[in-house]
């Protein structure tokens, strides 16, 4: 069986944990905390992913690291070919939207998470210290400085600000794709990675208390959408 190297609250687990759920996946999971910096200090996982991100897949001797490659990958090669995956009038638009959204993700939904939720707490000089200490053993260097400079909470206005208009011109589309295509997804007529994508975007910039009107009467597709996919029992994946 496939293992899903992942950690509950990472957004680019989220996307996979949803889609898993939603087309019946099975998998062993190999859980990481990485607010206790275990994928860091777990020597081995640099055999499995030398980035040392989550989530990671291995599959016999095949390793994917990566939400949308690893979304393919099983899709393509354990949904049947009747699955929505192979549907070729909207695979692109699929997979681009996936690809924007981990551009989203990475540098501006990871900054304001570390900003607003992760490391907004008060941490003593002693964690401060210890997290530092772990940063700079970080497989990937970007990420070590980046854990570094949020645990300094040196992030500029300049950036966050950035990152809220880029938020703000992502949830944008998302409201136009939902007018235009006139179904309960957001690409064709059926549930598809996009969907596990956007869903994870929607809870996340809700938990992060964007305020934006584009989150709600605003938008009235995707506050229609959003209600729609928290009944779907894939929701349940993203609570804990
Ligand atoms: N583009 C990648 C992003 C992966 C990523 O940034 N993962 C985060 C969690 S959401 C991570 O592992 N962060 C830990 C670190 O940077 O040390 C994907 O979509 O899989």
């Amino acid at each position: 069986m496939i293992t899903l190297y992942y950690d509950h609250n990472s957004y680019a687990s989220m996307k996979v944990l949803v889609y898993f759920s939603e087309k019946k996946i099975e998998y062993n999971s190999h859980l990481f905390e990485l607010l206790k910096q275990e994928h860091i200090l777990d020597e081995t996982y640099k055999l499995i992913n030398p980035k040392g991100t989550v989530p990671a897949l291995k599959d016999g001797d095949i390793i994917v690291c990566n939400s949308t490659d690893i979304m393919e990958y099983v899709s393509k090669k354990y949904l049947p070919q009747s699955d929505v995956y192979f549907d070729s009038s909207i695979s692109l638009a699929v997979h681009n939207f996936c690809k924007q959204d981990e551009s989203l993700h990475d540098p501006h939904i990871r900054t304001l998470s570390y900003y607003n939720l992760w490391m907004h707490n008060t941490k003593s000089v002693e964690e401060k210290n210890r997290i530092l200490e772990i940063a700079a053993k970080h497989p990937n260097k970007d990420r070590g400085a980046f854990l570094a400079k949020a645990v300094r909470g040196k992030f500029t206005p300049e950036e966050i600000a950035i990152a809220n208009a880029a938020i703000t011109n992502a949830l944008t589309d998302v409201e136009q794709k939902l007018a235009n295509n006139k179904s309960d997804f957001l690409f064709g007529k059926k549930y598809t990675m996009a969907d596990a994508v956007c869903i994870v975007r929607l809870l996340r910039l809700r938990r992060l208390g964007i305020k934006t009107e584009l989150l709600k009467d605003q938008s009235p597709f995707t506050a229609a959408y959003y209600e729609r996919m928290k009944q779907r029992s894939s929701f349940n994946k993203l609570l804990n």
